[in-house]
């Protein structure tokens, strides 16, 4: 244990957009008020980390401790620290939850707004790093966990209890991607039994909703990708029919689908982060009660266009899902439960397992396409 002290650890740097992470040591400040330290199990790579490693420009800054999605003790508390104890099983999540607000107190939103979810490289509360190299540099956090470190301080609105008797190479799954695909299904869309479902993107979170479609009972389940690969994992996953959208020459994949399923699908989720997909998505959603759910992420300024009329006379939802709509204290507790009770299926996301020395390793699988989740050891 380092104790109440400051603390030399190693940690896995991002120096430079697009370069290898080096693993150093540097040093990790106690937790300050409303903070722990804990200590990583491991950790697994999600694509955000990909998209904001390679940022040269803000949000991308460096040099920076990447990495979002772990499993973890506490290893020390800060001072008004009462939920949580030395040596607790927790995953820390980047969507802040203080249970306090008028969000996080209302069962219709996960949008905390005592902390307002921004992507910065501080510390939640007051905006300093717990970082900085053995000469003294500063080193920025990522999304209010930097999970690529032996240790690491978090605020306790980034930080949910989880069951011990989940391995820690499922726990860490819970911390964004699987539980924002399963959550997009689950929760926000509240996917009917017998209904179709349509996935643009089968990458790690379009297979998630995949996943969550299928416990809810969705009877056709269609994955879009112009990876032909996509197809045979995705079978794993739910996935009924396969459409490739570079077959269809000039022919939108908005009327492929309409045609399959005859008007248009019940729900039909975004999981790539582009615009024009989302367009895509609304149009082969069912007039009447079709839902859109935009789950990938596009670039901050990016626009939808859509006509006035079709939104007034279709009677068509379009709704935002981040991190699946899911509450993090209140909601990963039920999806540990439908794990532990065997509904719902983690093995299949975690394609790879690497050691902490070959984090670059893990990023390379996830650039190439070749990984859904790789599971870092600490
Ligand atoms: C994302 C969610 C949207 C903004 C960037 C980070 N979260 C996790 O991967
Ligand atoms: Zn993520």
């Amino acid at each position: 244990s380092l104790e109440l002290a400051c603390g030399v650890t190693l940690a896995a740097v991002a120096r430079k957009a697009g370069e290898p992470l080096v693993i150093e040591e540097v040093i990790v400040a106690p937790p300050k008020s409303c903070e722990v330290r804990i200590k990583i199990i491991c950790t697994s790579l999600c694509h955000s980390d990909v998209t904001f490693w390679k940022l040269k420009d803000f949000p991308g800054c460096f040099p920076r401790i990447m990495g979002h999605e772990a499993f973890r003790i506490v290893e020390s508390v800060g001072e008004n620290v009462q939920e949580l104890k030395e040596g607790d099983s927790v995953i820390p999540i980047f969507l802040p939850d203080c249970t306090e607000c008028i969000d996080c107190t209302s069962k219709k939103s996960n949008s905390c707004s005592q902390f307002q979810f921004k992507i910065s490289p501080w510390m939640l509360r007051d905006g300093t790093s717990r970082f900085t190299t053995i000469d003294g540099e500063t080193l920025y956090h990522f999304l209010s966990v930097s999970s690529f470190a032996e240790y690491t301080v978090v605020d306790i609105a980034n930080v949910t209890k989880i069951d011990p008797r989940v391995p820690p190479n499922r726990a860490c799954l819970f911390s964004c991607g699987v539980s924002t695909g399963v959550g997009a299904a689950l929760k926000t869309a509240s996917v009917e039994q017998g209904s179709t479902v349509v996935i643009f993107g089968l990458g790690g979170i379009g297979l998630a909703v995949a996943e969550g479609a299928r416990i809810c009972g969705a009877s056709r389940i269609i994955g879009v990708d112009i990876n032909t690969d996509k197809f045979e994992i995705g079978k794993q996953f739910g996935v009924t029919d396969f459409v490739n959208s570079n077959s269809y020459g000039d022919k939108p994949i908005s009327q492929v689908i309409n045609e399959m399923t005859n008007g248009g699908a019940d729900y039909c989720f975004e999981c790539v982060g582009m615009g024009t997909l989302v367009q895509e998505a609304y149009a082969c959603c069912r007039k009447g009660w079709g839902k859109t759910i935009v789950v990938g992420v596009d670039k901050p300024g990016a626009m939808l266009t859509f006509k006035s009329f079709d939104i007034l006379h279709l009677g068509k939802t379009i709704m935002g899902s981040l991190f699946g709509g899911l509450k993090p204290k209140s909601d990963i507790p039920l999806l540990v439960k439908r794990y532990l009770d065997k509904e719902l299926e983690l093995d299949k996301f975690v394609t790879h397992e690497v050691s902490f020395q070959d984090i670059n390793k893990a990023f390379g699988l996830l650039v190439e396409g070749k990984s859904l989740r790789c599971v870092i050891w600490m």
